[in-house]
């Protein structure tokens, strides 16, 4: 185990003064400083807007800079002075803006005017808005609804998604992909197994209660850093923090808050992780068996001492199934395939387990770590059984914590964004909106692609996204997106997926939700959902970035009118002209949880979901909650055991990027400057094949389907990481990435291990 304090080789700490100056760096960049400035002290605070970044919780009693260094980055970035009109795509063929880099597409300002792909000019050339709907409307109408995917980023409202799929399922389709089937889906159904519920239990008054906290593949500094604020607090009150993640991330090492004067004018920071075990990629399950082996035997060791036991053996009784076959798995587990799997000593997983067996309540955070693997549902299960043992969930304090990516993913999904029936209520639907719902099962983001490559999707309206970027295979489903017959784009930004363009191609520029949103009976709220469940209003603050942009749930009102016409019963111009009316009707569809939404909308901190699993109702198959018994010890079948030379790729997000929207090419936090064309690799490693600092190389996928997977012209970095795994950056390393590379059940790709092998090195001159 290493000692966190001692990472003096780690100059950063998240937060601080680096962070200050980077939110400056950026707000000067985007020439927007002082409109920056004062648009930030609306962030996340109750009449204000809901941050664009990610999804972490807003509390009732916010700081007065609610925000963060990722935050401010994302403001910036919406609210920059630079455009994108009509002249701009007069300048350039599409052959030419496929040329420029993915960070330079976006950095050239937002999308002012409705544009439509003229093939004679190879230029995106502005259309009106009646036009663009009257024809994607009529294109739709001419297509087997089978064939149509409504992907859906997880950024739009719940206002916008609820209309979204409820446009979907008129015009005929389940085939409802969304970023969640790439991020947190083996949550969403390894959570549904264990505990009925497929959301985390834990909410912003938990940190207060609860006396230890686990981390496991979750890099809290860059990806959800408001979180810090209450990560402090707890360690404030000594809760310690014991993270597992195979690279040292600073942010979860220390943090200096830029709001504590103190903090900023002395070299205080708090220490994050008390314990901090750098496991090999895709050893989390081991690991976490490892824990529970080290907690049952210490509850062996108090029956045979005739002390208080270890196990909760009420919570057990009366809650639970299959203790008893996961408790005989984990005792015939030996130590030695827990210490080679993990790459952990027995010591120190069972330091880790320690503080466990002393804890009365304790919450487990993850992150993609755990969730994009081949076992991504079987680790989140063993999250579970941990918390299982000691009674861990439905307590003050205690609970499972998936900390979610984009601001309303987990949002999107309760109100209807899903490609499975079965977690839509359709009845409900048919009922309210007079129609007969499609009941078969719709295509998630592989199966997409996968009928894609099949030549059996004709088209993909696009909510938000940058799938051509986001999704495994780059390489096999470029040719395929660009065999589709219509791709449609609402969007604030130009990305590559509007360049690698099917035969008709629309983008749609809308506003982004922190401008004012206008419509026939005043400015307009959306709402989100953060990651503990709770509800939030959101209203824009700066004007719109152009005249000629619309609304979200205006633009996407008006496909669903032009599509479905007369065959539609709901009168989408009135929703457009008051979004009220559209909570009204989530409200009716799931009144338990949006009952009242409108007078609910600016409940200080949120209103929350309906959670069973928080009070101990399991709405499982057994009704009670469920232990699991791992399929094996190793997250990644597809690892060759006969290739020595074979090395594990974890993909990664730098300080500087949100998904596939690059902002800069440093990462500040790990040391890395101006490129992300870098693979991150244990010295140990380097030496053994003789590289060094600096060598270029290249990597292969390892894999038997006779498609060759290649990225070159990466260059090496030396870094902190077990031997034999090595780290690369998202997006840049996904054409490595298998299609069929996913976890099995919730299908999510296994971005985080990719067996790879390197081809070719060329050494630093
Ligand atoms: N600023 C910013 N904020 C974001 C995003 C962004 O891109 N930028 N993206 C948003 C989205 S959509 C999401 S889903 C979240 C993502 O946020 P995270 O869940 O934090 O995802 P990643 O950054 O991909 O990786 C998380 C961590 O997993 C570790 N890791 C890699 N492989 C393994 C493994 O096998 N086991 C373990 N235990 N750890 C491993 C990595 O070292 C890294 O620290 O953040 C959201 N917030
Ligand atoms: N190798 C690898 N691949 C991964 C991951 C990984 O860790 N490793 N992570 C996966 C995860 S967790 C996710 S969530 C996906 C993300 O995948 P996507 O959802 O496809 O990608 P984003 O980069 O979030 O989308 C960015 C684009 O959204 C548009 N946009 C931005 N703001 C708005 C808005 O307000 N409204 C609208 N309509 N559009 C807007 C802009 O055009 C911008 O270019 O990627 C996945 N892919
Ligand atoms: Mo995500």
């Amino acid at each position: 185990m290493d000692d966190p304090d001692h990472a003096r080789d780690y100059p950063y700490s998240s937060g601080g003064w680096g962070s200050v100056k980077a939110v400056a760096k950026i707000l000067a960049q985007e020439k927007a400083p002082l409109k920056g400035a004062t648009v930030l002290l609306h962030q996340n605070k109750t009449g204000g807007f809901a941050c664009v970044s990610c999804s972490w919780a807003k509390p009732a009693h916010p700081h007065t800079f609610e925000f963060c260094e990722s935050g401010a980055k994302a403001t910036a970035w919406d609210t920059t002075s630079k455009r994108v009109g009509p002249a701009f795509f007069d300048q350039h063929t599409v052959a030419e803006l496929n040329q420029w880099h993915d960070h330079d597409l976006e950095e050239a300002g937002r999308l002012t005017a409705p544009l439509r792909y003229d093939a004679v000019s190879d230029k995106y050339v502005e259309v009106s808005w009646d036009e663009a709907f009257e024809d994607i409307g009529a294109e739709l109408r001419a297509m087997h609804p089978d064939a149509v995917a409504f992907y859906t980023s997880g950024r739009a409202s719940l206002e916008t998604s609820y209309m979204f799929q409820l446009f979907a399922r008129m015009y005929g389709t389940n085939n409802l992909p969304d970023s969640s089937n790439m991020c947190h889906e083996s949550t969403s159904v390894g959570l549904q197994k264990a505990i009925g519920s497929g959301v985390g239990t834990i909410r912003l008054e938990d940190f207060e209660k609860t006396d230890l906290m686990y981390f496991f593949g979750q890099n809290v500094g860059t990806n959800s850093p408001r979180m810090l604020h209450q990560l402090q607090d707890a360690r404030k009150r000594d809760v310690p923090i014991v993270t597992f993640n195979p690279l040292r991330e600073p942010g979860l090492l220390r943090f200096s808050n830029p709001q504590s004067p103190t903090e900023m004018l002395t070299p205080a920071h708090t220490q994050i992780s008390t314990q901090y075990h750098q496991l090999k990629v895709g050893g989390d399950t081991a690991a976490i068996v490892g824990m529970c082996k080290a907690v049952i035997a210490a509850d062996d060791r108090a029956i045979e001492h005739d002390l208080p036991r270890v196990l909760d053996t009420a919570f057990i009784a009366e809650h639970t199934t299959g203790f008893d076959d996961f408790a005989r798995y984990v005792r015939k587990t030996s130590w030695t395939d827990i210490e080679r799997i993990s790459g952990l000593a027995r010591d120190d997983i069972e330091a880790a387990a320690h503080e466990y067996t002393k804890a009365a309540a304790v919450i487990v955070h993850y992150g993609m770590g755990l969730t994009q693997h081949r076992l991504g549902v079987q680790n989140v299960r063993m999250v579970c059984n941990l918390l299982f043992l000691r009674g861990n969930i439905g307590r003050p304090g205690a609970g499972p914590s998936p900390i979610r990516g984009h601001s309303n993913v987990q949002g999107q999904r309760t109100v209807g964004i899903t490609e499975k029936p079965e977690l839509a209520p359709l009845d409900v639907l048919a009922k309210q909106f007079g129609f007969e719902p499609p009941r078969k099962k719709g295509m998630n983001i592989v199966e997409t692609f996968e009928a894609m490559i099949e030549g059996k999707v004709s088209a993909v309206i696009n909510l938000g996204g940058n799938l051509v970027r986001s999704v495994p295979d780059r390489n096999r489903i470029e040719p395929a997106w660009r065999s589709l017959r219509l791709t449609v784009n609402i969007t604030t930004k130009l990305n590559r997926s509007h360049l690698v363009h099917g035969a008709k191609s629309y983008i749609l520029p809308c506003l982004s939700r922190i401008e004012i949103d206008t419509q026939a009976s005043g400015d307009q709220t959306v709402s989100m959902e953060d990651s503990t469940g709770c509800m939030h209003g959101s209203r824009g603050v700066t004007a719109p970035a152009a005249t000629g942009i619309r609304s979200e749930p205006s633009i996407v009102a008006a496909l669903a009118k032009h599509t479905l016409r007369e065959r539609s019963t709901v009168d989408w111009d009135r929703w457009c002209d008051d979004y009220s009316l559209v909570r009204d009707e989530i409200a009716k569809t799931w009144p338990e949880t949006f009952h009242d939404f409108n007078a609910r909308l600016w409940t200080p901190g949120g209103f929350p979901r309906v959670l069973p699993a928080r009070e101990r109702i399991w709405k499982t198959e057994s009704g009670k909650a469920e232990f699991f018994v791992p399929e094996m010890l190793e997250e990644d079948p597809d690892m060759p055991v006969r290739e020595p030379d074979a090395l594990r790729l974890t993909t990664l997000r730098s300080d500087s990027q949100f998904n596939t929207t690059i902002y800069a090419h440093d990462d500040r936090f790990r040391g890395i400057k101006s490129s992300r064309m870098v693979i991150l690799m244990n010295e140990r490693d380097m030496r053994a094949r003789s590289l060094h600092a600096g060598d270029e190389i290249a990597l292969e996928t390892i894999a038997d389907d006779g498609v060759e997977r290649r990225v070159a012209n990466l260059t090496l970095v030396p870094y902190a990481i077990p031997e034999g795994c090595i780290a690369g950056y998202y997006p840049e390393c996904n054409p490595l990435l298998p299609l069929w590379h996913h976890a099995k059940e919730s299908k999510v790709p296994g971005a985080k291990s990719i067996p790879v092998r390197m081809i070719a090195a060329r050494k630093r001159v």
